[in-house]
């Protein structure tokens, strides 16, 4: 078994335990399947050296679970749980308005186990009679189900590109393959994704075929066929695979990265220009004759425009932007110089800032922004005044013995729902920065959100706002707030704004980063970690910066580490 694996097995067991109302105990399983998920080596590999309580979280009790694991592939435990709650009921704890409790309550008193049954019981009024509920109860958990409902069947970024590279690694693989490229939504950075193509060109299609579905990870198979087929991976995500021909190459993957709209703009000039274009190539109209489309930049040029980007083909301009060759000049990965937003064990991450600033290093960043969360978000274990002093302190210390490389000592801080910050200002003036946030009352009028909001930017030491709509894919929708102001003050009072990377967030999201860009206020990227694997999500950071349309120079993560000094300090 994986590290994956074995990870999901605990956090199956912390979920059916915090079902039944067991304290303490899913908190301990919760960690270690991070700890688990997030180890840089197979724990397999520690499983042998006898080293498995050297890793931080597991004990004696879970280092036994994972070797039965590793033994026999099983375990009684779990089993043995499973047994006790159906698990559909568990699988009720992906609605984000539910709580476990709640679940367990409506399980033993009325039989609940599935979100259909849900959903009858919310809108035939049975619950709000119970003691403890309403038609309030009724209402939220309504919409639970309904945001739910709409994550379904689309997967997040880093799920989906997380199946793509290594599946598209495993076909390269196959002698029969002569190019391979992803394409779709994937190849475009999308931040959620229905599903992944793949597109392969080769003389023997039937080899490609049987490779493809001799992938360890396939469940399913949903087609098969000569040049096309489908199949379904373990975690449910879907890969459809097409090979073509190769003087169809180009063609073929600018048709099938799309977008669908993007498509059809493209085709429409063709046709203007008495020309026939398809995922086969691109023809004269009269004589059928291809003039193009072995490589997509000869589809492009044919049709009078310079090779588009795939993160920017959504038609919001590019199209036009392509035909007066005046496309922007995208953020790289490789321009990013470091990260503006980590958390550490001090808050509720996993990594110490020595850990963090290696890593960091070893990524050829020159900064890093420690930024925990601040005292009164206590879920997230926030930091005493005297702590976040503390360890304002020992970044101090720790900067005298870096070369060529800082650390920022920042905190994430709450602006409570009244806009005031959450520690005194005799605090924030000790750090080198302060990024602000909100992260509690989430109803608020959009006039008193962004009222809020712009009194806790309007403070000076506040250089960055975090995740500036609150919204988490698939969980929480935005909040209100009207950001064409927030971009304004932003301006006013010197502030830059948030590209969060945690895939879960990308907030802000491709459309309003390119309204941001157009205002002229500047964007931090941050990937909000949580571990040291997290510091790998910048990528999909510098994707969604890229869907935004913004260029080097409107990334401040670009600017050499004196000027960033500069502009936040
Ligand atoms: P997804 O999978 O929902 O995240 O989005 P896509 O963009 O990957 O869409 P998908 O998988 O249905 O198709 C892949 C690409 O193939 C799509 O971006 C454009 C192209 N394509 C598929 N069907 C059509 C079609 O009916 N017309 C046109 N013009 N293009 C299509
Ligand atoms: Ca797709
Ligand atoms: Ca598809």
């Amino acid at each position: 078994m994986n590290n994956r694996e074995i990870a999901a097995v605990f956090f199956e067991i912390a979920d059916l335990l915090e079902l039944q109302g067991v304290a303490f105990k899913p908190k301990a399983y919760r960690k270690a399947a991070q700890q688990i998920e997030t180890l840089d080596r197979e724990i397999e590999e520690i499983y042998k050296e006898k080293k498995l309580k050297s890793i931080p979280g597991i004990g004696e009790a879970i280092a036994k679970k994972v070797s039965e694991l590793i033994e026999t592939g099983k375990l009684h435990y779990l089993e043995k749980l499973r047994e006790e709650i159906p698990k559909k009921v568990v699988q009720l704890m992906e609605i984000p308005t539910l709580g476990p409790k709640t679940i367990y309550f409506l399980y033993n008193e009325l039989g609940i186990d599935s979100v259909e049954k849900l959903r009858n019981a919310c809108e035939a009024h049975k619950l709000a009679p119970l003691k403890g509920f309403g038609e309030r109860t009724e209402e939220n958990i309504l919409k639970g189900i309904r945001l739910l409902e709409r994550s379904r069947g689309r997967h997040l970024l880093r799920e989906a590109y997380g199946d793509a590279v290594p599946y598209l690694e495993w076909m390269n693989k196959c002698r029969a393959v002569e190019h391979a490229s992803i394409a779709g939504s994937s190849r475009r950075m999308k931040e959620t994704i229905g599903d992944i193509d793949l597109l392969v060109t080769s003389k023997d299609s039937e080899k490609v075929m049987k490779k493809f579905l001799a992938y360890p990870q396939v469940k399913d198979v949903i087609a098969h066929g000569k040049t096309k087929s489908s199949i379904r991976l373990t975690d449910d995500v879907q890969i459809d695979l097409r090979v073509v021909a190769q003087e169809s190459w180009g063609a073929a993957l600018q048709y099938f990265t799309g977008s669908k709209a993007h498509n059809v703009k493209l085709r429409q000039i063709a046709i203007k220009k008495g020309l026939k274009l398809n995922e086969y190539g691109i023809f004269e109209k009269g004589t059928n004759k291809q003039i193009g489309g072995k490589t997509e930049d000869e589809i492009y040029k044919t049709l009078g425009l310079s090779w588009i980007p795939p993160e920017l083909r959504e038609d919001r301009g590019e199209i036009e932007a392509g035909q007066k060759g005046r496309l922007p000049k995208l953020v790289e990965a490789e321009d990013i110089k470091g990260d503006f937003h980590l958390h550490t064990r001090s808050s509720d991450g996993t990594a110490s800032i020595e850990e963090i600033v290696a890593a960091a290093q070893k990524m050829g960043y020159k900064f890093i922004t420690i930024s925990d969360h601040s005292q009164s978000l206590r879920v997230a274990h926030g930091l005493s005044e005297e702590k976040l002093l503390e360890q304002t302190k020992q970044i101090e210390k720790l900067n005298e013995r870096l070369d060529n490389f800082r650390v920022f000592s920042s905190t994430e801080c709450d602006i409570k729902s009244d806009g005031k910050l959450d520690y005194p200002n005799q605090v924030l003036n000790q750090l080198d920065f302060v990024i602000a946030a909100v992260h509690t009352k989430f109803k608020l009028s959009e006039e008193e959100m962004t009222q809020r909001v712009i009194d806790g930017i309007s403070n000076e030491k506040v250089k960055i706002l975090a995740h500036p709509t609150g919204r988490v894919l698939g969980q929480r929708d935005p909040y209100k707030i009207n950001l064409e102001r927030i971009f304004e003050v932003c301006l006013d009072t010197n502030t830059f704004l948030e590209l969060n990377a945690f895939p879960e967030r990308l907030d802000l999201n491709d459309v309003n980063l390119l309204k941001a860009k157009e205002k002229g206020t500047k964007i931090t990227i941050g990937t909000d970690s949580h571990s040291l694997t997290h510091l790998r999500y910048m990528q999909f950071g510098v994707a969604t910066a890229r869907r935004g349309w913004l260029e080097k120079q409107n990334v401040i993560n670009t600017y050499p580490l004196k000027e960033i000094e500069k502009m936040l300090i």
